[in-house]
């Protein structure tokens, strides 16, 4: 059914109108109440979401929403494992990977738990074997550098997880290839001793061009240094749905890791794609973040709707894009390990709900998901906020803070936080043209230069965000709030009515790219292109592109 249909969206429209006009500064004002309304703690994780563009009729107008646009019952046939990814065929269970309870998770009448815990204690067997030295390379070094090739979903999350736990990676060095562009693996490689690197191949379909492009090359070189075919036995690891492919590759069945179908690809760090992390924090630590992830499951699987994290930050999400129009959601972790978050994010919510069609196979009616963007705290301050409190048009934003550092250094935690809290309040609270013409005028400026510049240093104010604290930046804090970020996804898909765990949208350009690199081995342009591809394959031709030239 349109979302756009519900009872409550167009109540949810009128209501826009009321609350348009109204600015935060005064609804702070007026409500002594407002911070205690608008805060949960859940999961190990506070939320304090009273800087947004809501009154005390907003939210429960946005349940209603949900309710009626069936999120609790889509859930729980996620969480049941009924075949909810509709144009796959296929369960959707993440969940499973990080269940800690003895509750049996079936498919299909069968549980896959027996599965999960197999191949967790195969992880767990190899992570401590390489860690330990017990297990060794070709010419009995111990390892000391994984390299995980994979890309997109068998990269993104376990690479973000790596570098936000990079405290707690205590053996070895971890190191992602992901772009088939030869600079990311030959980069890689220059700074690694064949005898003592682990790679692990990561793909769950086993067939994707850039991952085994990359595997091959890394294979090559290390034959080439190791001098023996042997060699790639001790020396590779692979995870994947596709048993046959990474035996045909070379890699001894007791390396590799199976995961299935019901794990989608950016849904997989909890699954044997987490294998770098399991390598480089531990097997412990890694169930830790998956103990983390859990409760967050439980979370959103008990916490009525209006004391729902998951839920309250996707219904903030649909207030802003279908009723504010706000195009885009930034990310503005105040932690340096989450470097690769925004990253990360973005392709969790960009790919699950950048759709356009909806369960009936007609087109949406409305807007679904944004564009998600974002970089740390501090540096953002000095590149993009212009844009977030001067811009014409405003972002809703999420800010992430730990209240403890992995580094106390001097004030520097302090300052950080400080930073992170005068964003928000300056977005929220903005400068009026009387505190601009106050200030100016105690500088000593008057008349025309005053008025001049006057407008310049308004800031409007009444900008949108949440805070998110954590303790601190530990597996358990990371999981919960990885699962988190899952579940706004999926609250927002199921309002939407779309499938929020396919991705067609990224077929075309590979078929395509398919056609013009048998152009490009070839060094023909094939006259069935368009009159610009063929343009720039001339171009390209021109320039030196043939296959091998440098
Ligand atoms: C994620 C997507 C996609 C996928 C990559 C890699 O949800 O499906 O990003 O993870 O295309 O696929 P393989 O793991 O099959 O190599």
């Amino acid at each position: 059914m349109p979302p756009t249909t519900l009872p409550a969206w167009q109540a949810l429209l009128a209501h826009q109108r009321e609350v348009a006009p109204l600015h935060l500064r005064d609804l702070f004002a007026r409500d002594p109440q407002r911070f205690d309304r608008f805060s949960l703690e859940a999961a190990g994780l506070f939320l304090d979401y009273s800087k947004n563009l809501i009154t005390a009729q907003t939210l429960p107008l946005l349940c209603r929403l949900a309710q009626e646009a069936g999120v609790t019952r889509k859930r729980d046939a996620m969480l049941a494992g009924e075949r909810i990814n509709f144009t796959e065929n296929r369960a959707v269970l993440h969940t499973a990977l990080r269940n800690r309870s003895a509750r049996p998770v079936p498919v299909d009448g069968q549980d896959v738990m027996p599965e999960v815990r197999r191949v967790l204690a195969q992880m767990r067997e190899f992570a401590e074997g390489v860690r330990s030295g017990a297990l060794r390379g070709h010419t009995g070094k111990p390892y000391t550098d994984v390299v995980n090739i994979g890309i997109g979903g068998s990269d993104l999350g376990p690479q973000m997880v790596c570098e936000a736990l990079e405290p707690y990676g205590d053996r070895l060095r971890a190191h992602f290839v992901s772009n088939v562009d030869g600079a990311h693996l030959a980069r890689t490689l220059k700074r690694l001793d064949p005898q003592t690197v682990l790679f692990i191949v990561a793909s769950k379909t086993f067939t994707t061009q850039e991952t085994l492009a990359n595997a091959r090359s890394a294979r090559a070189w290390l034959q080439e240094r190791l001098g023996a075919e042997s060699a790639v036995g001790r020396h590779f690891a692979a995870v994947s749905t596709n048993l046959q492919a990474t035996a045909a590759f070379g890699i001894p069945p007791e390396r590799v890791f199976a995961f299935w179908d019901w794990v989608g690809g950016r849904y997989s760090l909890w699954s044997a794609i987490g294998l770098p992390i399991a390598l480089y924090i531990g097997m412990d630590r890694f169930e830790a973040l998956l103990a983390g992830a859990h409760a967050m499951d439980e979370h959103f699987a008990t916490a009525p709707p209006e004391r729902n994290l998951p839920v309250i930050l996707g219904l903030l999400g649909v207030w802003y894009i279908d009723f504010w129009g706000a195009g885009s959601h930034a990310v503005l972790p105040y932690d340096q390990g989450l470097l690769r978050f925004a990253p990360y994010l973005q392709q969790l919510d960009m790919e699950s709900n950048g759709k356009r069609i909806d369960s009936a196979g007609s087109e949406a009616a409305q807007h679904t998901g944004p564009v998600v963007w974002g970089e740390p705290g501090t540096n953002g301050q000095h590149a993009f906020f212009q844009h977030l409190h001067q811009g014409t048009r405003w972002t809703p934003a999420d800010f992430i803070v730990p209240a403890r550092s992995h580094y106390p250094l001097g004030e520097h935690h302090a300052m950080l936080l400080a930073n992170c809290l005068a964003q928000t309040q300056a977005l929220m609270l903005g400068k009026t043209r009387e505190q601009v013409r106050a200030e100016l005028a105690a500088q000593g400026l008057d008349g025309d230069a005053l008025a001049r510049l006057a407008p310049h240093k308004e800031f409007p104010g009444n900008r949108p965000s949440n805070t998110i604290v954590l303790p601190q930046l530990t597996p358990a804090a990371l999981g919960s709030l990885i699962a988190l970020y899952e579940h706004k996804v999926f609250v927002q898909g199921a309002i939407w009515d779309v499938n929020s765990f396919d991705q067609w949208g990224v077929e075309l350009g590979k078929q395509l790219a398919g056609r013009i690199l048998d152009d490009l081995r070839a060094g023909t342009v094939s006259p069935a292109h368009d009159a610009s591809t063929a343009g720039l394959l001339h171009a390209l031709t021109r320039a030196g592109s043939a296959p091998g030239s440098t």
